[in-house]
């Protein structure tokens, strides 16, 4: 049998970790066959409906589902864990500035990163999923640097797995003969879904998104916007922001990373810039990558007309300024 992994979730009594917790302990994140210890972290005020969740957890017998910890303490959280993912953080309430926000982030990921570096285990893969999630991810990697950054994400595959519904949805074809969209840049309305090079499966071979859709004006007007509004649409209709979608990408997310992407497949990925495709080295921007033996790369060498350009230049630009916002709370 196989070791349990340990899986780190803060903000695990919020909506996200009420969904997310439930699936790795069943296996959908790390699969079938591999035991996890599942740690759980949240803040005082929460304690008592993480301590619900834990109960729940154990009512629910789930065979693969080897311990559990939960915790408010974030040094015991940290302990041992393979893998993170960072649910928790300090949502924007209304008539907050940005700036406001942004500086309560910081010093969470900032004194979560410490936490991290000092106690998971070596080689521990971080996901970030709370927002402002590639800055937050960005403030974890400066703090933490002796985690390599290559170990250090934000999610976007949400955003990836919108825009493979909705081209499903267009086309009525299944989701899951539908390959290859790419989310570039912010984890926010200015990310850029990218169909150009996207396929679908038909019994003819492959094609493209493109020419079976055959309506510019809709891929690059309302599929894009639908996509980048999707978050907004779900707390319209919901009264609460995405939750199991989310949790479900977080999943998909650390799987493609841990297991492997198939081949001819990509998946989109908050990472770090290496200045591929221009887009500023340093940033947490999201690329279409590849995952092989636990290491994710950005897929190289695609086109970019001029249309995709000016969008990768607008988000690059946000994710620059939010760059600068967030230093100029640690001074
Ligand atoms: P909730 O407010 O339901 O849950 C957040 C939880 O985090 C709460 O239980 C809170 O007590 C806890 N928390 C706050 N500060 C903490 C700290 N310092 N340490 C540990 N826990 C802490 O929000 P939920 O709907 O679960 O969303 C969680 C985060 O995900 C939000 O930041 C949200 O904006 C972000 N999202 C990101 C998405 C993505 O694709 N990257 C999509 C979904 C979601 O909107």
């Amino acid at each position: 049998a196989k070791d349990p992994v340990r899986v780190l979730v803060t903000g695990a009594a919020g909506q996200i970790g009420y969904a997310l917790v439930p699936m790795i302990a069943r296996g959908v994140m790390l699969g079938a066959d591999q035991p996890v210890i599942l740690h759980m972290l949240d803040i005082p005020p929460a304690a008592e409906a993480l301590n619900g969740v834990k109960m729940e957890l154990v009512d629910a017998a789930f065979p693969l589902l080897k311990g559990v910890v939960a915790t408010t303490d974030v040094v015991e959280a940290c302990q041992g864990v393979n893998i993170a993912v960072m649910v928790g953080g300090f949502p924007r309430k209304e008539g907050m500035e940005r700036k406001d926000v942004m500086s309560k982030n910081v010093s969470i990921y900032k004194s979560q990163a410490s936490a991290l570096e000092a106690h998971a285990a070596a080689n521990c893969k971080v996901l970030v999923v709370a927002n402002p999630a590639n800055t937050n991810a960005l403030i974890l990697k400066e703090f933490a640097p002796s985690i390599p950054e290559k170990n250090i994400s934000c999610l976007t595959r949400l955003d990836h797995n919108r825009a493979l519904g909705q081209v499903s949805e267009r086309l009525s074809v299944q989701v899951s003969d539908v390959k290859n969209v790419i989310i570039w840049g912010n984890h926010s309305s200015t990310q850029y879904p990218d169909v150009t090079h996207a396929t679908v499966k038909t019994s003819a071979g492959e094609k493209a998104v493109k020419e079976l859709v055959a309506d510019d004006a809709w891929l690059n007007g309302e599929f894009i916007s639908t996509v980048q509004q999707r978050g907004a649409a779900i707390i319209k209709a919901r009264k609460f922001s995405s939750a199991l979608s989310a949790a479900s990408s977080a999943c998909d997310h650390i799987r493609d990373w841990v297991v492997g992407t198939p081949e001819g497949t990509w998946v989109s990925m908050g990472v770090y810039s290496d200045g591929s495709y221009d887009v500023p080295a340093g940033l947490i921007y999201s690329f279409p990558v590849t995952c092989k033996n636990g290491e994710w790369s950005i897929v190289q060498g695609l086109s970019i007309d001029d249309f995709s350009r000016n969008k990768l230049d607008k988000t690059a630009e946000e994710l620059s300024e939010e760059k600068a916002l967030a230093y100029s709370c640690l001074i």
